[in-house]
């Protein structure tokens, strides 16, 4: 048995990413009733409306499913007391450190995951008691790290007794038997899932992603020490033309807020930031969720038999 599927009660070893703003319940919900594990992002959204789409998502399956925590959310102590409310059974966090809410947290019986950019960051997540941990390489799309997921994971795997998850770059069944052969028991699937048919991102999110080519997936910020990865469009090279001339922080980041919601809500393609990893250039179509997991499992279980032989 698979020991992420056994830790979180999944058929298959799959986390869709906690994407802000697109990862609503009718994308979750898909995930976990496909046999992975669905999570809504709460994003910077404040506690009122992520109560409605944890509630919705309940209505929509009642498979296991999660939340993911942007550390960096004003609204982070809310959603911390939301969690533990409705009885989340496993979180994810991103952008920062979870330690000050772990022991109430576990307290409350639920399972804590957090995404790592490190090996100093994994081994400390470990000591704090986290159940696995997601080792998310820079190929990611959204708030980015340093290290590559080819040399992050399994410098992690070698760190930590948890269970690894690998994340960054990971779009169809290679990309999951590469994982496995660094030693990760699952993996986190991000930009992928935007292109499903039960995503609710605008249409033009959707063909952002299915139209990027290789080297559009560009990192934005870095100055800001906020790093964020989207396709490359009117806003990203405003703000990187802004970010040589010298604009402060604050200038930076008055340009980048605001600029998820009109990706996602208003599909605005020159206003918008279209978060995204590198693999958007691998993605060509939009399928439903359980089509998305299946080819995932099938391509991956095939080459890892073919290895065998
Ligand atoms: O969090 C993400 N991806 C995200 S968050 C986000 S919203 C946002 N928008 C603008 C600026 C910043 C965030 C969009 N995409 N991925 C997980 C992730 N976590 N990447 C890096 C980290 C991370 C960084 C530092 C995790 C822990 C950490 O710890 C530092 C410490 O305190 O030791």
């Amino acid at each position: 048995m698979n020991k992420v599927c056994d830790l979180l009660g999944i058929k298959y070893p799959i986390i869709q990413g906690g994407m802000a703003w697109v990862a609503t319940a009718p994308l979750a919900s898909a995930v976990s009733n496909a046999g992975g594990l669905g999570i809504i992002a709460a994003g910077n959204a404040p506690k009122d409306a992520i109560r409605k789409e944890i509630e919705d998502c309940k209505k929509m399956t009642d498979k296991p499913y999660g939340v993911n925590v942007m550390l960096l959310s004003p609204f982070v102590d809310d959603i911390i007391d939301l969690v533990i409310e409705e009885k989340v059974p496993v979180i994810t966090t991103g952008a920062g450190n979870p330690g000050k809410y772990m022991d109430r947290l576990k307290e409350a019986g639920i399972k804590v995951v957090p995404v790592v950019p490190s090996k100093a960051i994994a081994m400390k997540m470990e000591k704090m008691g986290a159940t696995a941990v997601i080792a998310e390489g820079t190929e990611s799309g959204g708030h980015v790290g340093e290290l590559t997921t080819m040399v992050l994971v399994p410098q992690v795997v070698d760190a930590v007794s948890i269970p690894v998850i690998a994340a960054g770059g990971i779009a169809d069944g290679r990309g999951v038997a590469a994982s496995f052969a660094l030693g990760a028991q699952g993996v986190q699937i991000g930009t992928r899932f935007i292109c499903s048919d039960e995503c609710t991102a605008h249409q033009n999110y959707k063909e952002m992603v299915i139209n990027a080519k290789e080297r559009d997936a560009v990192v934005t910020g870095r100055s800001t020490g906020h790093p964020v990865r989207s396709l490359k469009n009117k806003l990203s090279k405003e703000f990187e033309k802004q970010e040589k001339n010298g604009a402060s922080v604050e200038e930076l980041e008055k340009l980048g807020v605001g600029g998820l919601r009109i990706a996602y809500q208003d599909g605005d393609k020159d206003k918008g930031s279209f978060m995204s990893g590198q693999i958007a250039s691998m993605i060509k179509d939009i399928k439903p969720c359980e089509e998305i997991i299946q080819s995932l499992m099938n391509e991956a279980t095939k080459i890892m038999e073919e290895i065998k032989m």
